[in-house]
């Protein structure tokens, strides 16, 4: 499955309309490949296998007639110093997707396998060039569509993810180190290691791989976007809400109470970060039979959301308003999660009146800090409330520069790395011995050499390269 003794070909830029395609070779015959497929001007004998590393010549494929199929300029890279590792030719056509499937048929006739989707990349990995944390930064690199998505991945391109787990495994290294200079001197019934230092280390290791992978949350968050509800009771707005957000009449609007039935899910990119916002069905009684599964999900939303835009309808009377509030805020709240009550329809209502509203409910909901007055119709206060949005969770995002864990693989490595650890603070409380504890240890400190692939299983690699597109 994972041999790499032959040569792989694949386009590596998208078929369609464009200017130019790129042909990736890599393995041991890629320069003698390009040697046959490619004629130079010059008479050189190995144009390419002669040729040095990080050069490009510029020569021409002829079609199975004699005829020139097309003119082609030719990156070389010769290993170790290449994408791979290998030796790798990058060939640049006119964009024609005949001129790239009659080179890839030339490719295939000359020796050349066509590549599974992510194998070059996997061929970095298997030669040392990267990690697998890093190899997997590559596809979220490629799929990042904000700045902030951008940043992260790009992070953990550079090894920011592997540097964060090298320091932990060091960690864990000298814990072993002290465990196991208990054991070899057991029979002497000697303990070394001072069990209440060990204790400490233990406790310093948990807490540092509670912090990583605490940080998927908002890892996860600004990969995908930002999970942002839209909740309220029934005609609050909240629909409209969603609409003047996006710029885009995504949701349907009606005076009809119990109008949005599903959850409506778009991303937008504001500033540079990503957030999901999500309409949902309004909150209240319902006797009819789909719109109570609406609300049901309307509930996992908020469970799943990390900032919720609680909507309150400010054209009603105060004691509506109260009562909505009463019914819908209590369950927007939960650790962690940003609340924001958007007082809405505030067009046609005295400055006053929407100034007595906020004063009465923050008086009656003391841990309600933030509320917001907008017209979702006219837009008044929208962008203001997008900016809010934005900043503070841009300041949650400069408070954790330390590795950000985005990959759910990762987060499940961290996960049992943090149950194997706690097994291990409850053997050393009950004075179990030192073997079955550094049994502990290790099964640990091989649970997160999973996640740079310092150990990995073909399962494992199968299904990290799976997700990868052809010809990366
Ligand atoms: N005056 C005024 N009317 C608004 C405003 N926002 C929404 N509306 C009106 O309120 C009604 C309900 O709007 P929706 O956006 O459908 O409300 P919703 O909260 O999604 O309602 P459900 O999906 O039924 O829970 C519609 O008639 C909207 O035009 C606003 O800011 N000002
Ligand atoms: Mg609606």
């Amino acid at each position: 499955m994972f041999s790499n003794d032959d040569t792989i070909c694949a386009p590596a830029t998208v078929p369609g309309s464009g200017a130019i395609s790129v042909i990736r070779v890599s393995g041991p015959d890629a320069l003698t490949i390009a040697d046959r497929l490619v004629q130079v001007r010059s008479s050189d004998k190995a144009p390419f296998s002669g040729a040095k590393g990080y050069t490009i010549r510029f020569g021409t494929i002829t079609g199975d007639d004699g005829t020139p199929l097309d003119e082609v300029l030719v990156s070389i890279f010769k290993a170790p110093h290449s994408y791979t590792g290998e030796n790798s030719v990058e060939i640049s056509c006119h964009a024609s997707s005949y001129i790239v499937s009659e080179i890839l048929r030339k490719l295939n006739n000359l020796g050349c396998r066509n590549a599974n989707p992510g194998e070059f990349t996997q061929r970095a990995f298997l030669n040392g060039k990267m990690d697998l944390a890093q190899a997997e930064a590559v596809a979220d690199v490629i799929a990042s569509t904000s700045a902030y998505a951008h940043k992260v991945a790009f992070k953990q391109l550079k090894g920011g993810v592997s540097r964060e787990l090298s320091s932990l495994r060091e960690q864990l290294l000298h814990l072993m180190t002290l465990l196991e200079l208990e054991l070899d001197f057991s029979e002497e019934d000697v303990e070394f290691a001072d069990r209440s230092q060990l204790m400490s280390l233990v406790d310093e290791a948990i807490a540092h791989i509670t912090k990583l992978s605490d940080s998927f949350r908002l890892g996860n968050a600004i990969r995908s976007g930002i999970p942002v509800a839209i909740a309220g009771p029934a005609n609050a707005g909240k629909s409209t809400l969603l609409n003047t957000l996006l710029g885009d009449e995504r949701a349907i609007v009606s005076d009809v109470p119990g109008t949005t039935r599903d959850t409506i899910e778009e991303t937008m990119n504001v500033n540079g970060l990503l957030f999901r916002f999500i309409d949902t069905a309004g909150i209240r009684e319902s006797e009819d039979k789909i719109e109570r599964i609406g609300i049901e999900r309307t509930m996992k939303k908020l469970a799943e959301a990390d900032v919720v835009l609680a909507v309150l309808d400010a054209s009603l009377p105060l004691e509506q308003i109260l009562s909505d509030a009463e019914t819908v805020l209590p369950q927007t709240f939960g650790s962690e999660r940003q609340v924001i009550a958007i007082l809405n329809k505030i067009d046609g209502i005295s400055r006053e009146t929407v100034n007595n509203i906020i004063v009465t409910l923050k008086n009656k909901f003391v841990s309600l800090s933030d509320i917001k007055p907008i017209s979702a119709k006219n837009g008044e206060g929208v962008e203001e409330l997008k900016k809010y949005l934005f900043e503070s969770q841009k300041s949650k995002i400069q408070g954790t520069d330390q590795g950000l864990i985005t990959n759910a693989r990762h987060h499940s490595a961290l996960q049992q790395a943090l149950r194997y650890l706690k097994q291990l603070k409850s053997g050393l409380t009950t004075s179990l011995p030192g073997d079955l504890l550094s049994e502990d240890l290790r099964a640990t400190v091989a649970v997160l050499s999973e996640i740079t692939g310092q150990i990995s299983s073909q399962d494992v690699l199968i299904r990290v390269f799976r997700g990868f597109c052809i010809g990366k």
